[in-house]
């Protein structure tokens, strides 16, 4: 596979900052401290995203580019959290208001990686996201994160059983972990293939 050189492009905390569409775009969406930006890191190869203990960490949209073979190929989006409990209603709307701007008739958004935590697969929030995300007409990927913390023998049944109870999602998903590199060249392939499928080879 081609390697990626990334680089961050810029950050939008309005809509009003939000840069024009252009070249393909894939996001990474889920809820708050679920791995997003540790993700986004890995498969850019680079520490680009600010990465945080506590939830709510990343609050505006981030827009990376990837750069393959000496051009551009796509950016890669780092969402804000989804729906963390302990925020008020208020930043709760932000975000629809914020995501909102973005996403809707962004016809270069081509794919929303969904970030479900491996522990837990879908709760509340996740399936509020994907009624969300789905209802924008947005194609869904759902990748896990914190495999880590299953044991390898326990994965293939845990994943198993999270399809068997209901997801949306593009294909099957992928198990990652951040912390040693789990299914992080698997998420970039599927990406790759992705971007080949719709005619951005
Ligand atoms: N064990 C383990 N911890 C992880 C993994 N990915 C992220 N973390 C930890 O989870 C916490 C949250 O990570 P972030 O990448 O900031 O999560 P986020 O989804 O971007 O969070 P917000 O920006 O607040 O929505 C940090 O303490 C990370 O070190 C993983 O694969 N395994
Ligand atoms: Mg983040």
């Amino acid at each position: 596979m081609p390697r990626w050189r990334s680089s961050y492009e810029c950050s939008s905390f309005n809509p009003g900052q939000l840069p024009p569409a252009g070249i393909p775009e894939i996001a990474v969406a889920g809820r708050s401290n679920v791995g997003k930006s540790s993700l986004v890191n890995r498969l850019l190869g680079a520490r680009l995203a600010h990465v945080g203990a506590t939830p709510g960490k990343t609050r505006s949209i981030n827009f990376f580019l990837v750069e393959r073979e000496g051009a551009p190929c796509f950016r890669l989006v780092d969402l804000p959290g989804f729906g963390y409990a302990a925020r008020s209603k208020g930043e709760r709307d932000q975000w629809a208001r914020l995501v909102g701007a973005y996403a809707s008739g962004r016809d270069s958004l081509l794919l929303v990686l969904h970030l479900v935590d491996f522990r837990h697969g879908l709760l509340k929030n996740d399936i509020l996201l994907q009624e969300w995300l789905s209802g924008s007409g947005l194609p869904i990927f759902v990748v896990f994160t914190k495999g880590d913390k299953i044991s390898r023998g326990k994965r293939q049944q845990t994943r198993d059983g999270y399809i068997k109870d209901g997801l949306k999602s593009l294909d099957v998903p992928i198990v990652t972990s951040s912390i040693d590199n789990t299914g992080i060249e698997e998420t970039r392939s599927f990406i790759e293939s992705h971007l080949d499928a719709r005619g951005f080879a």
